[in-house]
């Protein structure tokens, strides 16, 4: 199937007037059927492979319950490098039309990651900012959530704090280690003012990348998948280096590639030093959080 011909969803004046202000949005249908089917099938067939699997690896994250006899993955990682149908699905109109409206049309793919919250014990994901993992030289970057599954209260949706996009950029580290978490109480954050982000499977929510989040435990019986995709504008460029030009490049999902940086005056904290043997994923990193805001897996 060509990802090309996708759905081309206009945002309103007031649609775009809500994501400056809110520093979020829901993309209601993004997703044709034929697109959505074949990302569940895709998926799927990743973890079905995941049988057999011993331990987190390039592909799978997994929950600290996982056996290789019950596989439980919380994540596929970077997708995109794994199989074409993803960066075919991030060029297509029912990605990049809507997000061109917001932040330009000339887009690249910063990474991308599944997000698999099973049902009945789907990790929590502590709040943070994105742009404390990646800061650029310039905040025209985003996080394209598109939906595998309904998401509605009970199944660990997506968790918002309005508005959080234009205040600091809060600290994610713990004992002087990155450990890519907020401590909410000691950052005096007032989470009763946080939104569930919820829709329809083949929705789409975008979130600025210095917007609070997190996501709760799916205690529900329903699971709850999201593949992200997180976009930038070509002219941001991450300040720790784009590594291999080429391979830079390659990421580019719309417009011309640049060696202009677009610089501009954001506040920005280094995620720097690393945790003693570095972290594969946000879900390693937070085990180095010290006051949670969500409850784990009883026994997790
Ligand atoms: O899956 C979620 O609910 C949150 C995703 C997220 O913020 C992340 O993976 O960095």
């Amino acid at each position: 199937m060509n990802e090309g011909r996708g759905r081309l969803t206009r945002l309103t004046d007031t649609d775009r007037a809500a994501y400056e202000r809110d520093g979020y949005l829901l993309v209601e249908d993004a997703l044709t059927t034929e697109q959505l089917t074949r990302l569940r099938d895709t998926v799927d067939r990743f973890v079905a492979r995941a049988h057999g699997v011993t331990a987190s690896n390039d592909v799978y994250d997994l929950e600290t319950s996982h056996t290789p006899d019950d596989p439980r993955v919380r994540r596929i990682k970077l997708p995109h490098t794994h199989d074409p149908f993803f960066m075919g699905l991030a060029r297509s109109p029912s990605v990049t039309e809507p997000i061109g409206q917001l932040i330009g049309p000339n887009l690249r793919l910063h990474t991308s990651k599944i997000n698999l919250k099973a049902a009945g014990y789907g990790a929590p994901i502590e709040w943070h900012q994105d742009w404390a993992f990646y800061p650029h030289t310039n905040e025209d970057i985003l996080a394209a959530g598109i939906f595998l599954d309904d998401v509605g209260e009970d199944n660990g949706p997506l968790m918002v704090l309005p508005g959080s996009h234009t205040g600091p950029v809060f600290d994610h580290h713990a004992d002087g280690v990155f450990c890519g978490a907020i401590d909410t109480q000691a950052a005096g954050i007032d989470l009763a003012a946080a939104k569930p982000v919820m829709g329809t499977a083949g929705s789409m929510s975008l979130h600025h990348v210095r917007t609070v989040h997190g996501s709760a435990l799916n205690t529900s019986g329903r699971q709850r998948r999201i593949l992200f995709l997180e976009i930038r504008a070509n002219d941001a460029w991450p300040l720790k280096g784009c590594g291999d030009l080429a391979e830079f490049d390659s990421l580019i999902i719309q417009g011309e590639p640049t060696l202009t940086p677009r610089l501009v005056p954001v506040p920005v904290r280094i995620p720097l030093p690393e945790p003693e043997g570095g972290a594969g994923s946000i879900y390693e990193y937070q085990y180095g959080a010290k006051n949670r805001s969500f409850a784990p897996l009883a026994d997790g």
